[in-house]
C-alpha cells in the first residue's frame, strides 16, 4: 500500500525562532499517534524558504535524532542558492543518514528547462541519494512535460517525483512510462484521484492532524471500496476546506497546539494568529480529531 508521509509543519516563536522541544514533540506525535511512514522535512509546510541555512540544518538534526529508524526521512534541501542545495544534501545524507533528498524546482527566476535539469544534476553529482523532484506548479510556475520528466528520471538518481498538482492525466501519463520510478502524491485533498492512478506515497501536511483518515482513504482504495473512499475524501475535505478558509498552517498549528504539542506561530511574513482563527481551530478539533 502507498505510504503515508507527513510533511513536517515547524513550531517558531514570536520572534521566528525555533522552537526546538516542540519540534520534537510533533516529531514524535506523528509517529506514535499518527502513525505515518515517513516525514518530508524542510518543504514548503515546514516554512522552508524563510528559513537560514544553520536552522534548516538544525531542524534536519533533530528531526533525525527523534526519529532515529523508526520512519523514512525525506530532506527537502531545494534552494535558489544551488551551493546551499548541494551543502544541505552533503550534510542530510553523509552526517544525518537521510535515506532520500528531495528538491523543489527553482523559483523566481523564468529558468529554461536546461537550467532546471542542470540543477538537479548538479545537486545529486556529489552525493549517494536518491532525489525527488519536488514538483508545485501552482507555488513555483514552473511545468514540465511528460518528456521533461524523462530527462530529469534519466537521472539514476533521480528517482520520483512529489506530484502536487491536479493533472490527473499527466500523473497517469507518468505512471504508465516510468513505472519504476516514485511517485507521491502532494494534493491532499485530491488523495482519492491520485490513488486510483496509483502512487508510492502521499506527502501532506494535513496528516499532521488528518492522518488517520488519510490512511483509510488508501486502505479502501486499495480495496477497490469507492464508496468508502468517497465518503473519507468528502469528510477530509470538508474539513481542508475550513482549515484554507481559516489560514492554512496557522490552523494546523493551532490545531496541534489545542491538542497539547505547542505549535507556536508562523514565520513573518506569514502572519500570527487572531483570537478567531484559534477559536476556528478548537472547534475542528472538536468535530473532527
Ligand atoms: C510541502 O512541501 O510541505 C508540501 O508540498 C506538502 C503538500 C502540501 N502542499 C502545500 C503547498 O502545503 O499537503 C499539501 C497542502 O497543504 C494540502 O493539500 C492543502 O492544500
Amino acid at each position: 500500500m502507498a505510504n503515508l508521509i507527513t510533511a513536517l509543519l515547524v513550531p517558531f516563536d514570536k520572534s521566528g525562532q525555533l522552537m526546538e522541544e516542540s519540534l520534537r514533540k510533533i516529531v514524535e506525535y506523528n509517529i506514535s499517534e499518527n502513525n505515518v511512514d515517513g516525514l518530508y522535512v524542510g518543504g514548503s509546510t515546514g516554512e522552508n524558504f524563510m528559513l537560514d541555512t544553520a536552522t534548516k540544518k538544525n531542524i534536519f538534526r533533530i528531526v533525525k535524532e527523534v526519529a532515529e529508524d523508526r520512519v523514512e526521512l525525506i530532506a527537502q534541501v531545494g534552494s535558489l542558492n544551488i551551493y546551499e542545495a548541494k551543502e544541505l544534501a552533503a550534510y542530510v545524507v553523509n552526517e544525518l543518514g537521510y535515506s532520500k533528498i528531495s528538491s523543489v524546482t527553482p523559483f523566481y527566476y523564468k529558468f529554461d528547462f536546461e537550467e532546471i535539469k542542470n540543477y538537479y544534476f548538479e545537486i545529486v553529482k556529489d552525493v549517494e541519494t536518491e532525489l525527488i523532484v519536488y514538483s508545485i506548479p501552482a507555488l513555483t510556475g514552473v511545468n514540465f512535460s511528460e518528456d521533461q520528466f524523462g530527462e530529469l528520471f534519466a537521472n539514476p538518481k533521480i528517482t520520483g517525483v512529489k506530484y502536487t498538482a491536479g493533472d490527473f492525466y499527466l500523473m497517469e501519463r507518468l505512471r504508465s512510462r516510468f513505472p519504476n520510478k516514485l511517485m507521491y502524491s502532494g494534493f491532499d485533498e485530491m488523495l482519492l484521484p491520485a490513488a486510483a492512478v496509483g502512487i508510492d506515497g502521499a506527502i501532506g501536511s494535513t496528516f499532521n492532524v488528518n492522518a488517520k483518515r488519510a490512511r483509510q482513504i488508501l486502505e479502501a482504495v486499495e480495496q477497490n471500496d469507492f464508496v468508502t473512499a468517497r465518503k473519507l475524501q468528502a469528510e477530509t475535505n470538508d474539513l481542508i476546506q475550513k482549515i484554507l478558509d481559516n489560514g492554512l498552517y496557522n490552523t494546523l498549528k493551532l490545531m496541534l497546539t489545542e491538542k497539547g504539542v505547542d505549535m507556536g506561530y508562523c514565520h513573518l511574513p506569514m502572519k500570527h494568529y487572531t483570537d478567531n482563527q484559534v477559536k476556528v481551530a478548537q472547534k475542528l478539533v472538536k468535530d473532527y480529531m
